[in-house]
């Protein structure tokens, strides 16, 4: 038997893939997700790229931009009702993506904002506390923060000491919790705290408690000098005997599940947001590949240059395959936390060694401030530790294939 090889002329007539959306996954979208994800990219290109260089150099984050995100339906956009858009997980991620295309440091404030501590309130909180907190926050009126990393549990949070002592109707609480996105800019911190003290040790119950800034003994203090998400306030929150009522707490949520649970949501949009980050990088990468001239040719005609384009555009048409499919198992109740830690470890991890890939196609230019790449591969150094790191979220999974915990 004798093959014939088939020449291109004998293909059925497609159209050649476009090279910023290889597979075609746009087609898989609907019509709001494609507006919801076309209206945040706008958003990003007029009000977040042309300033976010200064922005990052400066160390700052500008809390006007709280206002616009909330105007723009941003802040808990997930969410049902109390101000919410109520939209689905699907657009949800696609929010982020285009976020974090601009900088992670917005798509943190979102992340922040909306899937931790607006999430803890609405999915745990008394009607009075969702009442009083969720229209602000949705409105980007007030900032919200989550307070469980503290100096000695980070990866463990289980072993946390910040406590929460019963005094008659109130509760005080006393501890330190560090590296709290929003910390320093925010009108009211999710604290977590252990509420029987005196059982010791990993016993006794984690409780949540809504806490306004502005009660006495509440401090923070601004982390400097970070070298990777600059575009975003870090903070250690000091708690001094701060004094809250009981209606403080958090009546829905009772151990540790309680804040992993808002992880889940957190998580869920880092793996969209770290493949914005990782297109832009690309998108850099490609565009100069195709101007910058050596040894008289364009580098983008180098072999090794088109591999490392091939390897970048591989893995972020892939990370979008799983993060949709990802997005639509939770929009059909279906995602399990292991799910959303295969994505977080997979399209992180993949990000980030496209965002460093990227730098080097760019030459010495790739480590300035001029182009995206060394901000988003610095960026990306932050995202793959926090929300659970890398090595936390492949023990996930192992737990998840092997039944064996090797925490
Ligand atoms: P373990 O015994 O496994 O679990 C304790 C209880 O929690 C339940 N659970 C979950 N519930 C909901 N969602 C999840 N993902 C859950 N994972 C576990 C579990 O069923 C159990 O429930 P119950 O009722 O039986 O008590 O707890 P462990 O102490 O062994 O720890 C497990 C581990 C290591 C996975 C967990 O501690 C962990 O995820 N550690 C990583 C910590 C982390 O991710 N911190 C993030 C801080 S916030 C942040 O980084 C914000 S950055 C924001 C930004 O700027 O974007
Ligand atoms: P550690 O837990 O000390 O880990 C150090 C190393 O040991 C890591 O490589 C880790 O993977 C490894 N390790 C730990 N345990 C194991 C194990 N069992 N097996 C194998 N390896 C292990 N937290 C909040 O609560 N709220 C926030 O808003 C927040 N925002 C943040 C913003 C930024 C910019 C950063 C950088 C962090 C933020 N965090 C926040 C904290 C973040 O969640 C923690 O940094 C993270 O959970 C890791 O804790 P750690 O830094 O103490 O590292």
């Amino acid at each position: 038997m004798t093959t014939t090889a088939r020449s291109h002329a004998d293909a059925p007539r497609v159209a050649a893939p476009n090279p910023h959306d290889f597979l075609g996954i746009d087609a898989l979208l609907s019509d709001d997700e494609r507006l919801i994800r076309d209206t945040v990219r706008a958003f990003v290109r007029e009000r977040v790229l042309p300033q976010i260089g200064e922005w990052f150099e400066h160390h700052t984050f500008p809390r006007t931009m709280a206002k616009e995100l909330g105007d723009l339906g941003l802040l808990g956009m997930h969410l049902q009702g109390y101000g919410c858009a109520g939209t689905s997980a699907v657009a949800y991620g696609l929010a982020c993506l285009e976020l974090e295309a601009g900088d992670s440091g917005f798509r943190s404030f979102v992340s922040v904002q909306g899937s931790l501590a607006m999430f803890a309130i609405s999915a745990h909180g008394s009607e009075e506390q969702k009442q009083t907190w969720l229209p602000r926050l949705a409105a980007g009126d007030a900032i919200g923060c989550f307070g469980l990393t503290e100096p000695d549990f980070g990866s463990d949070p289980g072993g946390m000491r910040t406590s929460a002592r019963r005094d008659g109707g109130d509760y005080v609480l006393n501890g330190t919790k560090t590296w709290i996105t929003n910390g320093g800019i925010a009108d009211v911190a999710i604290v977590w705290a252990r509420a029987d003290p005196d059982d010791g040790p990993r016993s006794g119950s984690i409780r949540g408690f809504v806490v306004p800034t502005d009660t006495r003994g509440f401090s923070t203090r601004n982390i400097e000098r970070k070298l990777s998400l600059r575009a975003s306030v870090t903070s250690e929150l000091i708690l001094d005997e701060v004094r809250v009522p009981a209606s403080a707490m958090l009546p829905g949520a009772e151990g540790l599940r309680g804040p992993l649970s808002c992880l889940n949501e957190a998580r869920y949009g880092i793996v969209w947001g770290s493949l914005g980050a990782a297109r832009a990088c690309y998108e850099s990468a490609l565009a100069y590949a195709r101007t910058r001239e050596q040894f008289g040719k364009r580098i983008a005609a180098f072999q090794i240059t088109q591999e490392k384009l091939v390897a970048m555009m591989l893995e972020i048409n892939k990370g979008l395959l799983t993060a949709l499919h990802i997005g639509r198992l939770k929009d059909r109740g279906e995602a399990h936390p292991a799910h959303v830690s295969f994505g977080k470890l997979n399209n992180v991890r993949e990000a980030l060694a496209i965002c460093r890939e990227a730098r080097t196609i760019l030459g010495a230019s790739g480590i300035t401030l001029d182009y995206p790449v060394i901000r988003h591969a610095n960026n990306l150094e932050s995202v793959l530790t926090y929300e659970g790191t890398s090595e936390i979220h492949t023990l996930i999974l192992g737990q998840a294939i092997t039944g064996e915990s090797a925490f």
